[in-house]
C-alpha cells in the first residue's frame, strides 16, 4: 500500500464532514435574509413610499451624494470630498477646479479631474441612479434634474428627455476663448489618455468640455423645463446634495406649496420643516433606496436594472478597448 492510499481514509472522512457542513451552511443561506427588514409600518420610509407609489409626477433633485457610492468622492464631505483632498488636485482653493479664468493659467487640476471622472471608463451607476431610471419605467417620474457631471444617469439607462444635467457633461466640448466647438474623442484622447489640456486648433487657446463652471450660465435647457416643470410636480424627491450651489440649489423652494419635498442625505440641508409635506430621512442615499423598494415591492426589478446596467458599462468599456 503506496503511503498516499494509505492517507486516503482519514481524508475521506474529512472530505464527508466538510461536504456536511457546506450542506448546513447552504441550508442557512437559504434561510437567512440578505436584506435589513422593512421598518415600522407608520415610520418616515413608509410615509415616503406612499407619497412617492401615489402622487406621481417626481421631480427628482440630485447631487453628488449619489455617486459617491460608485467611487466618486463628493465636494464637502469631511474627510473624503474633494475639498479635503486638494493636495492632489493643487489647487488654491476648491472651487478653483471650476474656475475658467484659473482653468486657464492653470488647466492640470481640471485635466486631472476630468480623466479621473471622464464617463464610462472607470464608475458604473449606483442603485440610486438605478432607482431613478425605476422611476421613469413606472412613469413615475417627472424629471431628474441632476448637479453631477458624471454621466451616470445615462449609463443608468435614463432617457435623455427625462434628464437635465444642470451643470453640463463630457460628451461636447468648446475653446473657452473663441468658442468654436471642438472634436469630442480629440478631447477625450488629449484628456484621458495623454493626461494634456487639448489645445484650439483655431486661436491656440485651451478647450474644455462643456462642464458649467462658476460663473457661466447654465443651459437653456434648464431654465425652459424648470419653468415647464415646477408648477405640475407633486414630489419633489432630493438625493445626495448639500444645496449649496444656486441655481440648482432653489429649485426645493420654487416647487408649488402642494408639493411633497422628500430629502435622503446623509445630513440635514435646505430650509425644509413643513411637517406636512417635507420629510428629511438621514443615511446613505443607497441603503435608503434598498430599503423604500423594498417597501415598495421593487426590489428585484431594481436589482436587475442596476445589473444589467453594470453589465452594460463593463461591455462598452471592454469594447472601447478592443477598439484601441
Ligand atoms: P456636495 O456639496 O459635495 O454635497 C454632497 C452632499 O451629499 C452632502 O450633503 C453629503 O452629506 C451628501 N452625501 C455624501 N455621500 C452621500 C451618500 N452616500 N448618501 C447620501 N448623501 C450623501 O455636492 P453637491 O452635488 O451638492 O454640489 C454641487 C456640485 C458638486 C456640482 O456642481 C457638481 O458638479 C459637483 N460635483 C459633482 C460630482 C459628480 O459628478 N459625481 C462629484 C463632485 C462634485
Amino acid at each position: 500500500m503506496s503511503s498516499s492510499a494509505k492517507d486516503s481514509k482519514p481524508d475521506k472522512k474529512k472530505d464527508d464532514a466538510v461536504d456536511a457542513l457546506a450542506a448546513q451552511i447552504d441550508q442557512i443561506h437559504v434561510t437567512e435574509r440578505t436584506t435589513p427588514p422593512p421598518p415600522e409600518e407608520d415610520s418616515p420610509l413608509h410615509k415616503i413610499a406612499h407619497w412617492i407609489q401615489h402622487h406621481g409626477q417626481i421631480l427628482v433633485l440630485t447631487g453628488a451624494g449619489v455617486s459617491v457610492a460608485a467611487g466618486i468622492p463628493d465636494f464637502r464631505s469631511p474627510g473624503t470630498g474633494l475639498y479635503d483632498n486638494l493636495q492632489k488636485y493643487n489647487l488654491p482653493y476648491p472651487e478653483a477646479v471650476f474656475d475658467v479664468d484659473f482653468y486657464r493659467r492653470h488647466p492640470q487640476p481640471f485635466v486631472s479631474l476630468a480623466q479621473e471622472i471622464w464617463p464610462g471608463i472607470h464608475y458604473a451607476p449606483t442603485l440610486t441612479h438605478a432607482f431613478v431610471t425605476l422611476l421613469h419605467r413606472k412613469d413615475l417620474l417627472l424629471r431628474n434634474y441632476s448637479q453631477n457631471i458624471d454621466g451616470l444617469e445615462y449609463l443608468a439607462q435614463l432617457p435623455a428627455e427625462q434628464l437635465v444635467e444642470c451643470h453640463g457633461h463630457f460628451r461636447s466640448a468648446k475653446c473657452i476663448q473663441c468658442f468654436r466647438k471642438a472634436e469630442i474623442e480629440a478631447v477625450r484622447t488629449s484628456m484621458v489618455q495623454e493626461a494634456k489640456v487639448p489645445i484650439c486648433p483655431h486661436c491656440r487657446s485651451y478647450v474644455k468640455p462643456d462642464i458649467v463652471f462658476f460663473g457661466e450660465s447654465l443651459p437653456d435647457r434648464f431654465h425652459t423645463l424648470l419653468s415647464q416643470d415646477l408648477p405640475v410636480a407633486k414630489v419633489c424627491l432630493i438625493l445626495g446634495t448639500s444645496l449649496q450651489v444656486a441655481p440648482v440649489s432653489l429649485i426645493p423652494e420654487k416647487v408649488g406649496p402642494h408639493c411633497k419635498r422628500i430629502l435622503l442625505n446623509k445630513e440635514r440641508v435646505g430650509n425644509m420643516d413643513d411637517s406636512d409635506r417635507d420629510v428629511f430621512y438621514e443615511g446613505d442615499c443607497d441603503d435608503t433606496i434598498l430599503e423604500l423598494a423594498q417597501i415598495l415591492g421593487w426590489e428585484q426589478e431594481l436589482r436587475a436594472l442596476h445589473k444589467q446596467a453594470k453589465q452594460d458599462m463593463k461591455r462598452a468599456v471592454e469594447k472601447k478597448k478592443k477598439e484601441g
